[in-house]
């Protein structure tokens, strides 16, 4: 079995499916399952390593949804896609996880790092499937009410080595597993910027890092609008450069093309 790293070679990119009719940026477009079959395959087109599916928005202040019904959404895409596209589930729920990975799904991105679901460890330990550790300040319906931190980067990545070693104790195998800082999961502009940009420490786990900041608001926020709820492509595109730069292996991006462009140049 080959190791995260090996079958994600670092700069990969992984483009950004969410089936959801709310999500911040891609919210309706992809509700539709033969529309986001569309889109993963452009995806993967344009240079994708792997596509994330999303059935669940977790954009500040959401309310989560149901098994049923995000399995209801998921399903028929990866029923789509599975053997053709490689495909990444981003579920913090086991049962989407175990039916996502029947399907073909080969990584599980839990946004709640196993915290979400009592039997998400054991369902990605059985199913030989990789996992994403994400780190998330509380939960998506409140994460952005004054978030604190004596040090975010020192307390995201105390986080996610105690993440690590209850993954590995569940009989997750390390060399499958990668981590992400987060990026706008319970975070200040400032909060984003200073993980952005120490990023390093985040890699100094010794683990492949991933990161999302694509059109996340607090790149509109930075540049000047105090009340942009996404962020434009540009910024995107600069922030997954800078995140590669700095030691990221993965970004997850909604601007696939674009993005694999500037990370080739
Ligand atoms: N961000 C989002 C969702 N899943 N997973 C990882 N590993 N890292 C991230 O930064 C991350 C994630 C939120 O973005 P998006 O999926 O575009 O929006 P929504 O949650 O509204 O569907």
């Amino acid at each position: 079995m080959q190791s995260i790293e090996e079958r994600f070679p670092r700069p990969s990119v992984m483009g950004i499916v969410n089936v959801t009719p709310d999500s911040f940026f891609d919210g309706g477009v992809n509700f539709d399952p033969e529309a986001a079959a569309t889109s993963a395959r452009r995806m993967v087109e344009e240079g994708a390593a792997i596509v994330d599916v999303g059935g669940e928005s977790t954009r500040p202040g959401s309310e989560g949804v149901s098994v049923e019904e995000e399995l209801r959404r998921v399903a028929p895409v990866l029923e789509r896609l599975g053997g053709e596209v490689p495909l990444s589930i981003d579920t913090s729920k086991a049962e989407v996880a175990r039916r996502a990975v029947q399907l073909g799904a080969e990584l599980v991105n839990d946004v709640t790092a196993l915290r979400g679901d009592h039997d998400m460890a054991e369902v990605v330990a059985g199913s030989g499937a990789y996992l994403c550790l994400m780190h998330m300040l509380g939960e998506p319906r409140t994460m952005q009410h004054d978030p604190r931190y004596d040090d975010v980067v020192s307390d995201v990545v105390a986080f996610l080595e105690e993440r690590l070693s209850v993954a590995t104790a569940a009989g997750i195998a390390e060399e499958r597993i990668c981590v992400d800082p987060g990026i706008g999961f319970g975070k200040t502009v400032e909060h984003n910027v200073e993980l952005l940009n120490r990023l390093g420490e985040v890699a100094s786990l010794g683990r492949p890092v991933v990161v999302g900041a694509s059109r996340k608001r607090f790149l509109g926020r930075m540049l000047g609008e105090p009340a942009a709820t996404e962020g434009p492509m540009p910024a995107s595109i600069a922030a997954a450069v800078i995140a590669v730069a700095a030691g990221a292996t993965m970004v997850r991006v909604h601007d696939v093309r674009e993005t694999v462009e500037a990370l080739q140049s």
